[in-house]
């Protein structure tokens, strides 16, 4: 009787969506699990399901929705929902609603569909999705066995420069009967690549994401029902170093991680036609060898490949391997083993080089024309045994040679020995380096740019923020903030690309990241840093300022480890990530704890390590200031964070249902605030400190200064930038992360604005004008010591890029609405733009702001997602001047009120062009 009514109920149902969908244009799209398409093995058993509707129509709110998840694909489009049939749920959710079905366990299968009720009918979701299940109960990995093989080679070494050649494996497999569903499970530490039958699995590159592998231990899992054939297959693997075996064994080995040599653990997991079910698994019957063609992979040094030792044929059945040896049983790598639940790096982009140019030496200096992170391919011809060397740099010394200085002991070079038949193609597997310049050697014949293709690799997100406006130099900022933010995610967020570090230092990104994901789809990457983070944690609740920490750096300072606090709250705040909040609370409360117990006196906080880090320093070869006036007091710097990072902790205890917490954070902020006021605040000059502009911004910024004095406080904090600096900035890692908004938001947005446009030195414009094509780490890049100074680190960046979006375009998700449920636009239209085009794939679909203004007034168009609202922001106060979609306001059905000389305008979803005249 149920199936029945559900039945008619679903046919008159599809009647309407047709009807609706064919009307109003309205379709539900972008069905995500955890925020991934088509997830394969996901770590969670009950799931997060979202979804975009989009339309062509203003004013779409869901009031309901109905979930539909079915074991087969089959079973889902004859709408039998055997796993979980929501019912109709009123709700205008759509993004991070929990699966509440049948009990999933370990490598089901569920496929899905959305049913949407809107104020204008009801629609179906336009495709299904699926995701499957990893193998979360450990025990069914117990019988699968870690093989690798221990030894070094006659050419590997264990020494600063550590080598040692790529591992080869291989396994021939029966395959019985007709496959139905065919999935692999592997772990391939540091990296591996993955072969069926000679075709490689997936498009991945650098697989899987690091982690400290004593900790936990992703493995990546695969579809492969197509690559099965009946009969005999070949699977074929190849394992690199990565951050396993990591790059620099005999140097400080009490502060480099290394994990042992590369390992890998597998299950394929077939479902024949006939319903019977196959494991296959590593053991030592799987076939190994060292003597590959990749002799060297080192992630720092580069890669070295000789083609003249391929093995043809090695990963499929017809190879004779009688010359390779048993893979050996070695120990697993200690980590909890957990599905990868972020996306691998993929190769996003091809650079084509612009010059290449003679050297007095024979060589040749190949210019990219933009420094990226990535590799080279590389086309040639030649005899067996040419050798052709590529060294990678940054930028050229002013004799046109490669300026090297910067990498300090990174060797970036790869090698490739020819096999000499016809035209060879190749690029390394299992390295990247940070470059603009590449010197090749040994080229055969004279080559050209055609001889070359750049291979851009980051994590596979998606690009989320475009923006544009009326000055050139923020537009090549916010380009070169693209290719540094990217270049610079590889399976966690690091520092650089290019020299002997690549670390994923947290300072780096404590607002950063939050600027970032307006550019960049940047949720599960952060999400799975979290983790990093979390699984660093000491026993005692110490936090390290690099993890995973591959270099043990745990020092107990405040402003790095504190990024861990400030990162969940961005995945809060713009993803409406729930979630992770709830995960990581006890974590992070472990470490606020164990900073308070071990470092608060008298109500402040003593504990700082890195200062404002890389402030403009007072001469222009020094990497650190050390002029006491240009420096912030440590003591302040911890305790002013600390106090914000009990505010963002308040708000987690409410999501995390610890409202017992609330009391303890409220009074030791209040307790550290009047400690910090009586400590620094200057209250005859009205500054705090030495007045820097650091000193002033954070207690402005975090809300910590006597109401009576904030607008004095943020007037001395003016004077030092307008006047004493003229227009510049002199604010390092710390106060930078804070400057552009509260600039803004106490009523200076003119001010930020000179600041962003600036070419003069110390500014983001001042490396545009120098020639960087990404962000430097420095504000004196350009002449400062070698020793720490990369071309591409984005540390610098601060506020930056929230500013451009929530500033300058207008595009802010409205706090008590997190993940743009409500959007505030608020452009600050008088800090000296004339336009501004931007947008940004919001979780709920894209908001765009294109604004232009001019003599006569402003025209503004903007586009609201369905089932999402806006908080629009008229700069007027004479409500008469404003016309909406052609009508004038006043007679438009719109709400709207006045605050201060601004009109506030209530819109619905959808597409508006507003005037201001
Ligand atoms: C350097 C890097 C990194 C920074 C640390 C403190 O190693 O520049 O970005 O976070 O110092």
């Amino acid at each position: 009787m149920k199936k029945i009514i559900l039945h008619t109920f679903l046919l008159i149902a599809s009647l309407c969506f047709s009807l609706a969908q064919a009307q109003n244009k309205i379709s539900v799209t972008n069905l995500q699990c955890e925020m991934l398409n088509n997830p394969e093995g996901i770590d969670v058993l009950q799931p997060r399901l979202s979804w975009q509707i989009k339309a062509d129509v203003n004013d779409v709110k869901q009031t309901a929705y109905q979930i539909l998840v079915a074991s087969t694909l089959e079973n889902l489009n004859s709408n039998k929902a055997d796993l979980w049939d929501s019912g109709k749920v009123t709700s205008n959710e759509s993004v991070n609603v929990i699966y509440n079905g049948k009990k999933l366990k370990d490598r089901d299968n569920a496929f899905w569909k959305v049913i949407v009720f809107t104020n204008k009918g009801e629609i179906k979701s336009a495709t299904t999705a699926h995701f499957s299940i990893g193998i979360l109960t450990y025990a069914d990995w117990k019988s699968t066995r870690w093989i690798g093989y221990e030894k070094l080679s006659k050419d590997d070494s264990i020494s600063q420069y550590s080598k040692l050649s790529a591992r080869y494996l291989r396994k021939e497999i029966d395959v019985k009967k007709q496959v139905k569903n065919a999935k692999v499970y592997i772990m391939g530490m540091g990296l591996y690549e993955l072969y069926i039958n000679g075709n490689k699995i997936g498009d991945q590159v650098l697989a899987p994401v690091p982690t400290d592998y004593t900790k936990n231990v992703k493995y990546n899992v695969f579809d492969v029902t197509s690559q099965l054939k009946e009969g005999k297959n070949m699977l074929g693997t190849i394992l690199g170093n990565g951050r396993f075996f990591a790059m620099r064994q005999d140097y400080k080995p009490y502060k480099i991680k290394s994990f042992g040599l590369p390992k890998m653990a597998l299950q394929l997991f077939v479902e024949y036609t006939d319903g019977t079910k196959d494991v296959i698994r590593t053991d030592d019957t799987w076939k190994l060898t060292t003597n590959g063609p990749i002799l060297s992979n080192n992630e720092y040094d580069g890669e070295e490949y000789d083609a003249r030792k391929e093995m043809e044929g090695w990963n499929t059945i017809n190879f004779d391997d009688s010359s390779w040896v048993n893979a050996r049983y070695v120990q697993e790598p200690g980590g909890f083993y957990e599905a990868q639940m972020t996306p691998n790096m993929k190769i996003k982009g091809e650079v084509k080089p612009i010059s290449i140019k003679a050297t007095a030496k024979g060589t040749y200096i190949l210019d990219m024309g933009q420094n990226m992170v990535g590799w080279l391919q590389l086309k040639v011809k030649g005899k067996s045994g040419d050798q052709v060397t590529m060294k990678f740099a940054e930028s050229l010394q002013a004799d046109g040679s490669l300026y090297i200085a910067n990498l300090r002991d990174a060797k970036t070079t790869d090698v490739y020995t020819l096999k000499g038949e016809g035209e060879e193609i190749w690029e390394p597997r299992f390295i990247f380096h940070g470059f603009r310049f590449v010197e090749i050697s040994g080229f055969p014949t004279k080559p050209t740019v055609d001889n070359f293709v750049g291979k851009v690799v980051y994590d596979d997100m998606k690009t989320t923020g475009t923006f544009e406006s009326s000055n050139a130099t923020m537009n090549q900022i916010f380009k070169n903030a693209q290719w540094g933010i990217s270049g610079n995610y590889k399976g966690m967020p690091i520092d650089c690309p290019q020299r002997n570090e690549r670390q994923p230092w947290l300072g780096d990104r404590t607002t950063g990241a939050y600027g970032e994901s307006f550019l960049f789809d940047n949720q599960t990457l952060y999400a799975k840093w979290l983790d990093d983070i979390k699984y660093s944690q000491t026993q005692d609740g110490g936090l390290p300022d690099v993890a995973p920490a591959f270099w043990r750096y745990y020092g107990d300072n405040v402003t790095w480890p504190g990024t861990y606090i400030t990162v969940g709250d961005m995945l809060y705040q713009q993803f409406g990530d729930a979630e992770v909040i709830i995960k990581q609370y006890p974590t992070m409360k472990k470490w606020m704890l164990y900073m308070e117990e071990n470092y608060l006196e008298n109500d402040l906080m003593d504990k700082d390590k890195y200062g404002d880090w890389c402030v403009p320093p007072e001469s222009l070869e020094l990497i650190r200031s050390k002029d006491p006036a240009r420096m912030t007091d440590g003591q302040l710097l911890s305790s002013a964070f600390y106090y914000q990072l009990l505010n963002i902790m308040k708000k987690f205890a409410v999501i995390s249902n610890a409202n017992a917490d609330i009391a303890h954070y409220d009074d030791l902020a209040t307790r550290i605030k009047k400690a910090f006021n009586a400590k620094f605040l200057n209250t005859d000059k009205n500054y705090y400190a030495n007045n820097t502009v650091t000193a002033n911004v954070l207690p402005l910024a975090f809300g910590m200064v006597p109401e009576n004095l904030k607008d004095k406080v943020f007037q001395s904090m003016v004077h030092e930038v307008e006047v004493t600096k003229q227009g510049h900035i002199s604010t390092g890692v710390i106060g930078t992360q804070f400057l552009m908004r509260t600039l803004t938001n106490f009523g200076r947005g003119d001010l930020a604005y000179k600041l962003a446009s600036n070419k003069t030195y110390p500014s983001w414009g001042f490396m545009v004008e120098n020639g960087a094509t990404t962000i430097w780490e420095l504000w004196n890049g350009n002449t400062a010591d070698p020793s720490m100074n990369s071309q591409n680190h984005v540390m610098l960046l601060g506020d930056l890029m929230i500013w451009y979006y929530e500033n300058m375009a207008g595009i802010k998700s409205n706090p008590e609405t997190p993940g743009f449920k409500q959007i505030i636009m608020k452009p600050d239209f008088n800090a000296g733009l004339t336009f501004v085009n931007a947008s940004y794939e919001s979780i709920h679909g894209l908001i765009k702001s294109n604004w232009k203004k001019d003599k006569k007034g402003l025209e503004w168009k903007i586009s609201i997602p369905a089932n999402t609202s806006a908080l629009v922001y008229l700069p007027t106060a004479d409500s008469k001047q404003i016309t909406v979609n052609k009508t004038k306001l006043e007679k438009a059905s719109i709400t709207f009120k006045a605050e201060g000389d601004q009109q506030v305008l209530s819109l619905q979803s959808g597409d508006y062009s507003i005037s201001l005249k």
